[in-house]
């Protein structure tokens, strides 16, 4: 299978079958093929074509590199099936959620092709006679990204379809487990260029595969003005520090601890599905899952009795198969699930769910009952976020209580409250309220759509990446103050002769 499908969506036999480095399906183990890495030498010759690509980008004009992106949302939109089926086959998520990934690809595509008309600025006035003010945004150079395995396509594209619009060049580095989809988008994205024309110069987006020293040449590199990095808040603490040793920018997406306040006026029905979609999905490993649930003594029973059921029933299998729970990435991730539910046991926690399951069958493939996790306080272990379907829960008596715990983590990603009491909804998102970069009142933390603004704050990073005025950090800001007098009066009144 996976051999048509790399066929359809363009990508050469040689870069995915001929390399010494093994990818693995985590849905059964089996091979998916061999990939190349990269050397440090090949990253600096990558960085300098990236560098000439992108001079010669800029000079395109913006509505122009609109068309570009828009031939690639079209090409997206003709494999649709073919590149969900390979996130699924790569990184394990259900077949839904791998067609709904390349979905928020198309998006950002719309999006950013509207945005390449308006790259605006701003116009100020002077405090001078005969002087024009002004802020224009210009394209910024070869932008370096970094993604995670469980999201192998979609991060990559809200930075690059509003980078290229921005006027810039790519430098893709993929996490080492899913290179094959960072292959099949730079294959599509070829065939959008080569429609286009000899605009678009040839090196303009590359696909660096390698470990993490591949990625160090990025961050260190000051030809390289920004870097966007999606992954662990210790991959973040790692990148951050490097790139700002020579005053590069970064745009972190990292670590989430997400919850949900559930109060008693609450539609639980509503609030269960949510639970279980945003606690579930993709098997727990979405930087915007469901990890705590803080719920009101009064609906406490009621609710853990439901969702208990709801997890109960819910199908766990091959992902392409209609199951709404696929496997794990991989046997480290399994081991740490386990080693934090054993600890969670030892500490009084009451643990339902978690086992192992379809062993026999698949031998190499880690899929798990998700877990519940019942504690009496928000001790270490709830604020760490481990990359499993865990679901930790807590119960309040007051929403003050309830608002203090929600923010007593060091993440800030996601948050939402499900209530039916419109005081405790804008409480939720006021000032005072949730103090992560979402927040959202009756619908779970996941699932965003690419039109705001996405990230959040403390150990998350503070970056910010996709829609609203995101495509500003992929440009620089520069003042213009223009003189058309014949004199020149100097500013803050100053008299200098
Ligand atoms: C991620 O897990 O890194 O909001 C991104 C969501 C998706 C993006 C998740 N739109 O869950």
């Amino acid at each position: 299978m996976i051999e048509s499908i790399m066929q359809r969506l363009g990508v050469a036999d040689t870069l995915y079958r001929d390399g010494d480095y093994p990818v693995t399906s985590p849905t059964d183990g089996g091979e998916l093929g061999r990939v190349q890495l990269e050397s440090g030498e090949q990253v600096q010759a990558r960085i300098d074509r990236a560098q000439a690509a992108f001079e010669a980008w800029r000079r395109v004009p913006a509505p122009r590199r609109g068309e570009l992106v828009r031939l690639f949302g079209e090409q997206l939109r003709r494999h649709k099936e073919d590149l969900g089926t390979l996130v699924t086959l790569e990184c394990g998520k259900i077949y839904q959620e791998g067609l709904g990934e390349v979905q928020e690809m198309i998006d950002i595509c719309d999006l950013a092709v509207g945005q390449s008309r308006q790259l605006y600025g701003l116009t100020i006035a002077s405090e001078r006679p005969g002087h024009h003010m002004r802020e224009s945004w210009h394209p910024l150079g070869p932008i370096g990204l970094i993604t995670a395995f469980n999201f192998p396509v979609a991060p990559w594209a809200w930075n690059a379809a509003l980078a290229l619009v921005c006027g810039n060049s790519l430098l893709w580095k993929p996490s080492e487990k899913t290179p094959l989809c960072a292959l099949a988008c730079q294959a599509l994205l070829e065939r959008a260029m080569a429609e286009f024309g000899d605009e678009a110069p040839k090196d303009l987006s590359q696909v660096i595969i390698g470990e993490r020293e591949v990625g160090e040449h990025l961050t260190d590199d000051s030809r390289v003005p920004l870097i966007s990095a999606t992954g662990s808040t210790r991959m973040g603490r790692e990148v951050a520090p490097r790139v700002a040793a020579r005053f590069g920018r970064s745009i972190l997406e990292l670590g989430g601890n997400n919850a949900m306040v559930l109060a008693p006026s609450a539609d639980l029905d509503m609030a269960v599905r949510a639970i279980l979609f945003s606690a579930v999905g993709t098997a727990g490993q979405r930087c915007t899952t469901l990890r705590r649930l803080i719920v009101h003594e009064s609906v406490r029973n009621e609710v853990l009795e439901r969702v208990k059921k709801a997890y109960v029933g819910v199908s766990i299998g091959d992902p392409m198969a209609g199951n709404l729970v696929g496997p794990l990435i991989d046997a480290q991730a399994f081991d740490q699930m386990q080693s934090v539910l054993d600890k969670a046991r030892e500490q009084g926690a009451r643990v339902f769910g978690g086992e192992r399951r379809l062993a026999e069958e698949y031998p190499d493939g880690y899929y798990v009952a998700p877990a519940i996790v019942e504690v009496d306080q928000q001790d270490e272990l709830v604020r760490h976020e481990t990359f499993a379907p865990i679901l930790y829960v807590m119960s309040y008596q007051d929403f003050d209580e309830a608002l203090a715990l929600q923010n007593d983590v060091p993440q800030g990603l996601s948050s939402c409250v499900f209530t039916t009491d419109v005081r405790e909804a804008e409480a939720f998102v006021s000032d005072v309220g949730s103090d992560c970069g979402i927040a959202n009142v009756n619908i779970g933390p996941s699932g965003a759509e690419i039109g705001g603004a996405f990230g959040g704050e403390k150990e998350t990073g503070g970056g910010r990446e996709s829609g609203s005025d995101v495509w500003k950090s992929y440009m620089r800001r520069q003042t213009n103050t223009v003189n058309y007098s014949r004199e020149l009066p100097l500013a803050q009144g100053i008299k200098f002769d």
